[in-house]
């Protein structure tokens, strides 16, 4: 039989690991079965959740100061026959994590398909292979910037701000998440007036940059918009997906229309994550569940930066978007937040090459400007590449030493 494995972490006060499990393995599915007579009993067998292991784990003095009592803590794990869900992600976290989300102290760790069952699921189009091969560039970590303060700018504001962080030698360059649809940058324009600024950059220095484009709006708008987005030749989307749902991202990246990579935000995950004892974990969310459901490109945060997570968070989601898949390419994890180019030589030895380094204000707080910050994260990956320190790297390249003196830097022993 076909089944969905979810991992739980579970705290309880009453010490009863085993009959929470075989609780939430029935009410997650049949209900009180067992009161039924016979017959319902054995139709509803192959339909019953089904608990396979419930593993304690050591307590803990902080957790029980925090709940004021000893608690016991463990990881459970139930598997859920796919015979009770359709085939998508709402009706397969409403089954494993729906009510039972709002139900004490619970948290979800993983969810295992099988391989027959990842069929439901397409995967990054594009992912660190395909996005290699559209930018032609293999050896080493992407650097992206990301656009701030436009909102109440205009498009000529908008061009020479994308033409400065260019020049500086960024391979991508995102709106803000905070962009929406407004009257002086609208969606197409910003595509337009995108394309022939990077064009002309591309002309006069031999690099290109690619646009992802923030695609906002209603829900049921957006299809359209992203396709009007390819006819227009945008590079990238970038997608709001908690804000939305991860369906909404499957059923863009599943539409072959939409031709281009998908670059999923996390904006709003923080809302889900980041308690130990309620919510989901990051690795699944922004890892696992982002990768099948088709982005190619997950933001999250880094473990240095100014929204910081624990670091076996990042390096967990990481790993969940770039481990072996038979039927997945690999995400390009992006671990962001408060990220300068003195930071460069932690997040190529924690994410690696097929990563991309990924800053707002270390590129737009540089005191030569966007272009010289851009020109400080290339050479602090040179650096690294060269397996040279910052500081001695810096005495020949002025914006990356004029980073270091801003905001310091962080070698790392080899
Ligand atoms: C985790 C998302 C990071 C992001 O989108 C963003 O705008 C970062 O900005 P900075 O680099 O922290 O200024």
């Amino acid at each position: 039989m076909s089944e969905v494995i979810a991992t739980y972490l579970i705290h309880d006060k009453k010490g009863q690991l085993e009959k929470k499990a075989e609780g939430i393995a029935l009410g997650l599915t049949v209900g009180s079965w067992t009161d039924l007579p016979q017959l319902d009993k054995v139709q509803l067998q192959k339909h019953k959740g089904r608990v396979v292991s419930v593993k304690e784990i050591s307590q803990s003095k902080r957790i029980n100061n925090y709940f004021n009592g000893t608690i016991t803590r463990g990881l459970i794990k139930i598997a859920y026959p796919t015979l009770n869900f359709s085939s998508d992600l709402p009706a397969i976290l409403t089954t494993v994590f729906g009510k039972l989300s709002l139900d004490g102290e619970i948290k979800l760790l993983d969810i295992e398909f099988s391989e027959e069952f990842k069929k439901n699921f397409p995967g990054p189009k594009f992912g660190i292979k395909g996005i290699r091969q559209l930018t032609g560039l293999r050896k080493r970590p992407y650097v992206m910037s990301i656009f701030k303060g436009v909102i109440g700018r205009d498009l000529t504001y908008l061009s020479n701000q994308l033409r400065e962080q260019a020049l500086g030698g960024v391979d991508f360059i995102k709106d803000d998440e905070i962009l929406f649809e407004n009257n002086l940058t609208p969606f197409e324009e910003r595509i337009k007036v995108g394309k022939r600024v990077l064009e002309q950059v591309y002309e006069e220095t031999g690099h290109r940059a690619l646009y992802a484009v923030n695609l906002s709006g209603k829900t049921f708008d957006l299809k359209e918009k992203a396709v009007r987005a390819v006819e227009l030749g945008a590079d990238i989307l970038l997608f709001n997906v908690f804000a939305y749902g991860l369906d909404v991202l499957q059923s863009l990246a599943e539409d072959p229309s939409v031709s281009i990579p998908i670059m999923a935000h996390p904006a709003v995950s923080g809302a889900i994550t980041p308690s130990e004892f309620y919510g989901i974990s990051n690795e699944l969310l922004l890892g696992k569940l982002v990768r099948y459901a088709g982005a190619d490109f997950s933001l999250f945060p880094s473990p240095y930066g100014s929204v910081a997570l624990p670091k076996e968070e990042a390096l967990g989601i990481a790993h969940a978007l770039t481990q072996e898949e038979e039927r997945f390419e690999e995400t390009l994890p992006v671990p962001s937040a408060g990220i300068h180019p003195g930071l460069v030589p932690l997040l190529y030895k924690d994410f690696g090459v097929d990563s991309v380094i990924n800053a707002g204000g270390g590129i737009h707080g540089h005191s030569l400007g966007a272009t010289g910050g851009a020109k400080a994260f290339r050479q602090a990956v040179e650096a690294v590449q060269a397996s040279q320190s910052l500081i001695s790297y810096a005495q020949t390249k002025e914006e990356l030493r004029l980073a270091i003196e801003q905001w310091g830097g962080v070698e790392v022993a080899k």
